[in-house]
């Protein structure tokens, strides 16, 4: 029995982003065969189709110990294997964040993993993932589930360390002391992240898992929920019916995943799994019914999830009916209905976030470009008709055409040559607003950071540092709003000026949208702070955290300020070319103009051919604009049914054609 929901839903989606892949390529050729190529265009097209292929659809469990998310991962995903594919059966807990995905760059099947002793080092995980050389890599083989389960457990594989040991790697004394031998020694997880990557038909078709372990190994991994967890579509946070909300259950939810509700495409949801712990054969199936309605209420209320948001299942009779394809039991199990709601929200939010990162943009690229076109088309169109009209003019009036022609063009290569200066300008206003940014200087307040970190003597000196720190990003990035509403004033008003001075009816430039990076930075600083303070309250080893999440911290921003330098860039590479590609197409049309109308005056003959070629140009246009807006259409925005909420579903049917 097979995982109907996801696979249906992952199925559409791959091909829906198939499909917008191809469109996106017809795009590229369109502008290619309409001389409307530009490198820059170019480029963009090209990271569009990058993200639409090595793009993931990211569902997260998160929860206390021993509350079933690495069994239910097997039930919903894994149950054709017919056995436990990862480790779910009792006393085998998982012991480091688990992502498991399908690699379509190496296309192999392996298991990577990053030893614990990695912590030591002020390295983010996300860096150590492009350092091939830190982990250990086994092959996976896939053929037997018996020996894909075997290999997998290695992800639970322990290490003896000295109690002093096992404190500098992060662990919680308190934690680590009830388990400490009587000599010292004590057990600690092998490894700090799991990798792996196999062909199965979800994977491969860009699912990707993610299973966590229990609360102290979250509260050691900032990476987990300052970056994992927030680049997810879907987190289902595993609850046990038998127990309801804990105390523990509460601080996990609170530190990792409330302030995560609100944000935007990204859809998160509470399981209250194991309800089979409440099906009494002596009391009925009405009293066990009412007595789930209870808790389900209660949950909703202690998490202020929407009641649609607190769903019940029970992962280990799912695995089991499915396994004995017994469908009395799978239905009263409730997996399918969890299934089905999971999916749609996962893929809903990842096309509402693909549709703005990707498809909005290239439906404005076309847009202008179609314009562009039209345009050509209307100027052919109205040079067809002089050419036409000379034909019964005079030779002196003929001359006179040809004249005015000329001056027109010795005024659009002036006005080309007259916007030098802006473009110097422009170029000059990026150099300062990449000097805010520069890299050499944000590394250089890291190090000082870094170096005034590990001279701090207490907990309240080190969150000061940080604090300082932060400050220094925030003003940093105001300095960067400041120049960039400069530049985009100075922008607009070279095509203002431009368009007074000459009359022509121009695109607009495209702005930089600082205030965006503004509020991504405010993101990463207030989940890092939110974080920060809750380690006050739950860790006894300050500083080793602080040094961790420190490092984390820096290499989410870096990675921002490393788009920011993109985008600049590619900023000012591209503001003034709408004003330009405009002005060289007016150019090179009438220039052609010029020539055709000094032929007619040596030869009247050749005005007939002349004119068959303008209209079969201007009746090609039209088809080319025609199938502009053809594309166009294809790029529309996902949509969303009136009564979910956006971050839920996504209508899919609306979406492939
Ligand atoms: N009765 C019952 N037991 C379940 C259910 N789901 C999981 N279990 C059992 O609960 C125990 C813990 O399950 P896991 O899947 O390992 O739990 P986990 O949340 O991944 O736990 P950690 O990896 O330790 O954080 C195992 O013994 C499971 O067999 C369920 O639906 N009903
Ligand atoms: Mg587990």
């Amino acid at each position: 029995m097979e995982t109907a929901a996801f696979k249906s839903q992952v199925q559409a989606f791959d091909d829906w982003k198939d499909g917008l892949a191809k469109n996106l390529e017809s795009f590229r050729l369109w502008l290619r065969r309409n001389q409307l190529f530009q490198p820059e265009t170019d480029l963009r097209l090209y990271h569009m189709l990058e993200t639409l292929r090595s793009d993931y659809l990211t569902i997260a469990f998160v929860g206390e110990f021993s509350r079933g998310k690495t069994e239910l991962i097997n039930a919903i995903f894994f149950s054709e294997y017919g056995q436990r594919i990862l480790p779910s059966d009792a006393g085998r807990t998982t012991m480091c964040p688990t992502e498991l995905f399908f690699d379509r760059d190496s296309k192999l099947s392996y298991i990577r993993l990053l030893p614990i002793e990695t912590r030591l080092k002020d390295i983010a995980l996300a860096d150590y993932k492009t350092m091939p050389g830190h982990w250990v890599e086994l092959p996976l083989i896939t053929n037997s589930a018996a020996d894909m389960a075997q290999a997998m457990a290695t992800i639970t594989q322990t290490k003896r360390v000295s109690f002093t040991q096992a404190v500098a790697l992060g662990f919680d004394k308190e934690t680590l002391s009830k388990s400490k031998d009587p000599d010292g020694y004590v057990a600690i997880p092998a490894w700090r992240h799991a990798l792996i990557s196999f062909p199965h038909p979800l994977l491969s078709r860009g699912l990707c898992i993610l299973d966590t372990p229990g609360l102290n190994a979250l509260g050691s991994e900032p990476e987990l929920t300052l970056s994992l967890l927030p680049k997810a579509q879907a987190i289902v946070f595993v609850l046990a019916a038998d127990t309801g909300v804990t105390a523990s259950d509460m601080a996990i939810w609170e530190e990792h995943i409330a302030q995560l509700k609100s944000k935007p495409n990204l859809g998160v949801y509470a399981v209250l799994n194991k309800i089979d712990s409440l099906w009494d054969e002596l009391e009925g199936e009405k009293r066990a019914e009412s007595s789930l309605q209870r808790i389900l209420e209660l949950t909703g209320r202690q998490l202020q999830l929407q009641a649609a948001d607190v769903l019940p299942v029970s992962a280990q009779k799912g695995l089991l009916a499915k396994v004995r394809q017994d469908q009395g039991l799978l239905a009263k199990t409730r997996l399918g209905e969890l299934e089905k709601i999971l999916s749609e929200a996962l893929l809903g939010n990842k096309q509402q976030a693909l549709w703005e990162s990707v498809v909005r943009d290239a439906g404005e690229l076309l847009t202008d470009n179609a314009r562009a076109l039209e345009k050509r088309r209307d100027q052919l169109s109205l040079q067809r008709n002089e050419i036409e009209r000379a034909r019964g003019i005079s030779q002196h009036q003929l001359a006179e055409l040809l004249e005015q022609n000329q001056s027109t063009l010795a005024e659009y290569k002036k006005r080309i040559l007259s916007l030098k200066p802006s473009q110097r300008l422009m170029e000059r206003q990026t150099r300062i607003m990449l000097g805010h940014i520069n890299p050499g200087l944000m590394n250089q307040k890291i190090e000082q950071t870094r170096h005034e970190l590990v001279g701090a003597w207490t907990t309240i000196g080190m969150h000061r540092v940080i604090h300082n720190f932060f400050d220094s990003l925030e003003a940093v990035m105001s300095e960067l709003m400041r120049e960039a509403e400069l530049s985009n004033k100075m922008a607009e008003s070279i095509y203002r000026k431009f368009q007074e001075e000459h009359q022509m009816e121009l695109l607009a430039p495209k702005l930089i949208v600082s205030r965006r990076y503004q509020r991504q930075l405010q993101l990463i600083l207030q989940e890092s702070q939110q974080f920060n303070e809750s380690l006050v309250l739950t860790l006894s080893e300050q500083s080793f955290m602080i040094r961790r999440f420190f490092a984390t911290t820096v290499s989410r921003t870096l990675e921002l300020l490393n788009t920011v330098r993109r985008d600049l860039i590619h900023w000012s590479q591209s503001v003034m070319s709408p004003l330009l590609q405009q002005l060289h197409e007016q150019r090179d049309l009438i220039d052609r103009h010029v020539q055709d109308l000094g032929a007619l005056q040596q030869d009247g003959a050749t005005a007939a051919g002349r004119l068959r070629a303008l209209n079969t140009l201007v009746l090609e246009l039209d088809q080319e604009l025609a199938q502009g807006r053809f594309l166009a259409s294809q790029l529309t925005p996902p949509v969303l049914p009136a009564s979910v909420s956006p971050s839920n579903v996504v209508d899919l049917a609306r979406l492939r054609r």
